[in-house]
């Protein structure tokens, strides 16, 4: 079975990806090295820098993975200040500024970089349609699961297969999942800076 070190400082990324990629015959590994975040409008550049560097500095292939929750009605903010907004607002305050608001389409992201030492990364881009809810909804998941809904729903409400067969997480993992079987059937060649768009 291939094994893929995640790079993240997050546990419930790391649940989430070994749930999501077990079955589908990769192992994952935590490593909290970390990484330097840079201040950029889309999670794309963020996610491919931190693999970079985290290949670089750990001398083996990595995965980052970069989420972010991007509201309509507020330009698409928080977006990739989602860990800041989250850790300084949380869910209350954020619903309070979304109160009145009858706009409350918004979408989460997720980016999963992927990088081996000395190369370009690959990005992998997952996405899920969904709203904010009026109020804190369910005690599952992490961050803003207990106030983004899909199907009327909350992350929160679900269970963790339910939320797994959905995510913005899951989509992007399922199509790293696809390159890499591809990649080890074909015996593991540079990835020669490719950038996976789709
Ligand atoms: P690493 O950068 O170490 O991976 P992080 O938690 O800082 O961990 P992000 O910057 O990608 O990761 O996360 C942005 C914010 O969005 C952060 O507050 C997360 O808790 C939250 N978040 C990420 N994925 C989520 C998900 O599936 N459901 C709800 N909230 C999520």
């Amino acid at each position: 079975m291939r094994k893929i070190i995640f790079v993240t400082g997050n546990p419930h990324k790391v649940k989430e990806a070994k749930e999501i990629l077990l079955p589908l015959g990769i192992a994952v590994e935590q490593n909290k090295c970390g990484y330097p975040e840079m201040q950029e409008k889309n999670l794309e550049p963020i996610a491919k820098f931190g693999a970079e560097w985290a290949a670089n500095k750990l001398k083996t292939e990595v995965i980052v993975d970069d989420s972010g929750l991007f509201i309509e009605a507020l330009g698409g903010f928080p977006g990739p200040y989602s860990a800041y907004v989250f850790d300084t607002l949380g869910n209350e305050l954020m619903l309070r500024l979304m109160h009145g608001e009858k706009n409350r389409s918004s979408m989460f992201k997720t980016v999963i970089a992927y990088c081996r030492p000395g190369e370009k990364a690959l990005v992998f881009r997952g996405e899920v349609a969904g709203e904010i809810a009026t109020s804190i909804r369910g005690t599952g998941g992490f961050g803003y699961d207990p106030i983004f809904a899909v199907g009327g729903r909350t992350l929160g409400e679900m269970n963790e297969q339910e939320k797994n067969k959905l995510s913005h997480r899951y989509r992007a993992l399922v199509k790293f999942s696809e390159w890499a079987r591809g990649d080890s059937n074909s015996g593991s060649p540079p990835c020669q800076g490719d950038v996976i768009t789709s």
